[in-house]
């Protein structure tokens, strides 16, 4: 389903919908979409100018509360259609939401591959530890051997660090924030938006419903912010990227008494769009998806040498 913005805006509109969001009271969800609100609204981006994707899940529901241009798309694949958005239309702002299992589980492929490419949007990662929408099963994030309430025996599977994926898989941005510091994820947010490259937010988002384990108690004594000791996360060049990134992959893995948070990897490199624009011309200069149509969608202006050029 695509919707659009409605009016073209006269002056900033509200990024909020009047759809009634039926997430559980409580649930690490909210906070999200208020961090993401306001990061947009600070950083005064137009409504048209923004696509934000979701996949399947409680959170992957997120595009109909955020009046922005949506796609709520097949479980998985949110990160696919935010990429194909991106290179359709560079211009655009895009943004793509995902749970741990939409993510993690059935869309993982598609994660690490999207690390190769470097396409330049941000990736919302809504990290609860379980499957909310389909009553709590473990999700690939849930820790070896815990057992929330709602599974019946405590997880035999190790989990998936997605820091440490992101990293491994090319991400050059890669961050944690968390769902009942707004401040906190407001501004990594925005940080992963002005990022130019592939952004990942891992957002710790407590499931008040079904996960009783990973909870505001459990985390709100545990979360520091390793760029407030001393972490300086920019990597310039190729030289500050390999020397930080072993760096920041041990500060990953940490998980106990202590959990970090803040941003592990920011680096500036090319981009999946600088790379085409070597290949082809136009690209980037030209925005073929404004290109004029008529009634029956057939391209007024010849396209031929475009088509070609992408054979
Ligand atoms: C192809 C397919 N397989 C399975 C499902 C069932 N399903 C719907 S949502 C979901 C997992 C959602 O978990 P997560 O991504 O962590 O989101 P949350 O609800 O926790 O926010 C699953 C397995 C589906 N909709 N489609
Ligand atoms: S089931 Fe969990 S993740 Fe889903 S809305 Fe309820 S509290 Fe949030
Ligand atoms: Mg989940």
């Amino acid at each position: 389903m695509i919707s659009t913005a409605a009016t073209p805006p006269a002056k900033p509109q509200s990024y909020r919908t009047n759809v009634e969001i039926d997430w559980c009271p409580g649930c690490g969800d909210f906070g999200i979409l208020n961090a993401l609100v306001l990061a947009l609204q600070e950083m005064k981006i137009p409504n048209e100018d923004v696509v934000l994707t979701g996949g399947i899940g409680c959170s992957s529901k997120i595009p109909h509360y955020v009046n922005v241009n949506t796609l709520h798309t097949l479980h998985g694949r949110s990160l696919v259609q935010a990429q194909a958005v991106k290179m359709a239309n560079p211009r655009l702002e895009v943004i793509s939401a995902s749970g741990d299992g939409d993510g993690l589980g059935i869309g993982s492929a598609h994660f690490v591959a999207a690390g190769r490419r470097n396409v330049d949007l941000t990736y919302i990662l809504f990290n609860n530890g379980v499957y909310g929408l389909t009553k709590g099963q473990a999700s690939p994030t849930l820790p070896y051997g815990e057992m929330p309430k709602s599974i019946e025996t405590e997880n035999l599977k190790f989990p998936v660090n997605p820091l440490f994926l992101g990293l491994a898989s090319g991400f050059t941005f890669v961050a944690r924030s968390y769902s009942y510091n707004i401040k906190h994820l407001k501004e990594t947010l925005i940080r992963a938006m002005k990022h130019r490259g592939l952004a990942l937010v891992d957002v710790m988002q407590p499931c008040v419903t079904y996960n009783n384990i990973n909870t505001k108690e459990f985390y709100d004594p545990r979360l520091y912010d390793i760029e407030k000791e001393g972490w300086n996360p920019a990597a310039n060049n190729e030289e500050e990227y390999k020397q930080k990134l072993p760096q920041a992959v041990a500060k990953s893995m940490e998980w106990g008494d202590r959990i970090p948070m803040g941003v592990f990897i920011d680096y500036q490199t090319e981009t999946y769009d600088q790379k085409l624009q070597k290949l082809v011309p136009d690209y980037g200069k030209k925005n073929y998806v404004m290109e004029p149509i008529d009634s029956a969608g057939k391209p007024l202006n010849d396209i031929t040498k475009l088509m070609e050029s992408f054979c």
